[in-house]
């Protein structure tokens, strides 16, 4: 069953009209017009989702769960209202399995500390992928300094896929958990997540999902893909910063303790005893993100409404028109060649630092990143400090990428 039954299946999208949704996308920068290449750091957010955001605070905003008042219904059914919209995206089977966070990195810390904490020991492995973003390292480095466990990881090829070989051979009887991340943010890479977790379930490892940057681009049904925890960012899926998900099985979170204690996470307090609040309020203590949520809601709705495969088909197209492109620039190579990878392009130009491309670049307003993009093992495989990285949504057009490839021819003259 999909997730999103997108309301657009066949017709190409009119990406003018998109467009005209994004306002900041409308100006200029250093005297041209903006091309955003740098929606794997960021997406931009439709005027949809900003409206929201600026109603609910023009109109709704109380605290949740608390007060019997008008304004804190209303506030609350907004932000519950959103957790439901985005248990549909991803076809979750209850609420109950929709943890609001401030993002993907926040999902993994709680999974490292809830989860991972209190079952993890001497001996134990969590194994990862030489992928991985840093937000899927760390944690569970520190929570392996805290119990003794072990990180494994699992190698790549020059391509920027992991080794599917290997991966079986390092999961074994000590692998506790899976952490791999759905799309590479470095390299676009589309890791083979079904496959894995098929590996994974058949000697009962659990797998975790860092879709930071799957969710965004395709569409995600996390019972089809039958994955234990999924994570992602509210910001790169044209919705606020600050606010994101941690989707779990409810058979699984209801195992586990909070990881944050305080308000809203309890139903009752002692200094003897407290007992703690139903799912999913066990893992929210504090006031939330709610106009996050909301906006993010809002996010969920836009993005339904132009449809996920249509997004897919289009960022293919477009990623197919500006590998064409860069490819004709002299001395230009692209890191990270795997066959059907996302719309992100990691490059080196020869002889540049990528910082200098970058600042080149956006000379002639074109934004993109560069450095190591939280993903230094990456940037160690293939041999270089940083890479520079043009990440594009539905939105971006061809003349955009056209841009970008004369720029950096620009730029080799400059150097030569
Ligand atoms: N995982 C992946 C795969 C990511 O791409 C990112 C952010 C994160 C986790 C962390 O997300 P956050 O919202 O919690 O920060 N990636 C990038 C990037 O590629 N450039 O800037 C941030």
């Amino acid at each position: 069953m999909s997730a999103n039954p997108d309301t657009v299946l066949t017709t190409d999208l009119d990406i003018d009209a998109l467009r005209a949704d994004f306002p900041i996308l409308h100006q200029e920068v250093n005297g041209r017009p903006l091309a955003y290449l740098d929606n794997a750091a960021s997406a931009q957010r439709p005027r949809q989702v900003i409206d929201a955001v600026s109603h609910y605070y023009g109109s709704d905003h109380a605290n949740v769960h608390r007060g019997v008042h008008t304004l804190s219904q209303r506030a609350t059914d907004a932000f519950e209202g959103a957790r439901t919209k985005v248990r549909r995206f991803i076809n979750a089977r209850s609420d109950k399995e929709i943890i609001w966070t401030r993002g993907t990195t926040e999902a993994i810390n709680l999974v490292a500390q809830s989860w991972g904490r209190p079952r993890l020991g001497e001996g134990d492995e969590i194994l990862i992928t030489w992928l991985e973003h840093h937000a899927n390292i760390v944690p569970w480095q520190i929570v392996c300094e805290q119990t003794g466990a072990r990180l494994v990881v699992t190698p790549m090829d020059d391509t920027g896929q992991i080794r599917l070989d290997e991966f079986e051979r390092l999961l074994g009887p000590k692998t506790r958990l899976v952490a791999l991340g759905h799309v590479s943010n470095a390299l676009g890479t589309v890791n083979p997540v079904h496959h894995v977790i098929a590996m994974a379930k058949e000697r009962g490892v659990p797998v975790l999902l860092d879709g930071a940057q799957a969710v965004p681009h395709m569409t995600v049904d996390v019972q089809d893909l039958d994955c234990d925890f999924y994570a992602f960012s509210g910001h790169k899926m044209f919705g606020p910063t600050g606010i994101g998900v941690l989707y779990g099985r409810e058979s699984i979170l209801a195992d586990m303790p909070p990881w944050q204690g305080g308000g809203d996470m309890i139903l009752a307090v002692g200094f003897d005893e407290t007992v703690y609040n139903e799912l999913p309020w066990k893992f929210e203590a504090g006031t939330p993100n709610i106009a996050g949520a909301v906006g993010l809601g809002a996010a969920v709705d836009y993005l339904d409404s132009v449809g996920m495969s249509n997004i897919a088909r289009r960022e293919a197209t477009l990623l197919e028109h500006a590998t064409r492109v860069l490819e004709e620039v002299p001395g230009l190579r692209i890191i990270g060649t795997a066959p059907g990878k996302a719309a992100v392009i990691s490059f080196i130009l020869e002889g540049i630092h990528p910082h200098d491309i970058g600042t080149i670049v956006d000379h002639e307003g074109i934004a993109i990143r560069t450095g190591h993009h939280c993903a230094m093992p990456v940037m160690e495989y293939f041999g270089v400090p940083a890479t520079a990285r043009a990440s594009f949504a539905f939105y971006n057009t061809e003349e955009e990428a056209d841009r970008l490839a004369e720029a950096l021819v620009k730029t080799r003259e400059m150097f030569a």
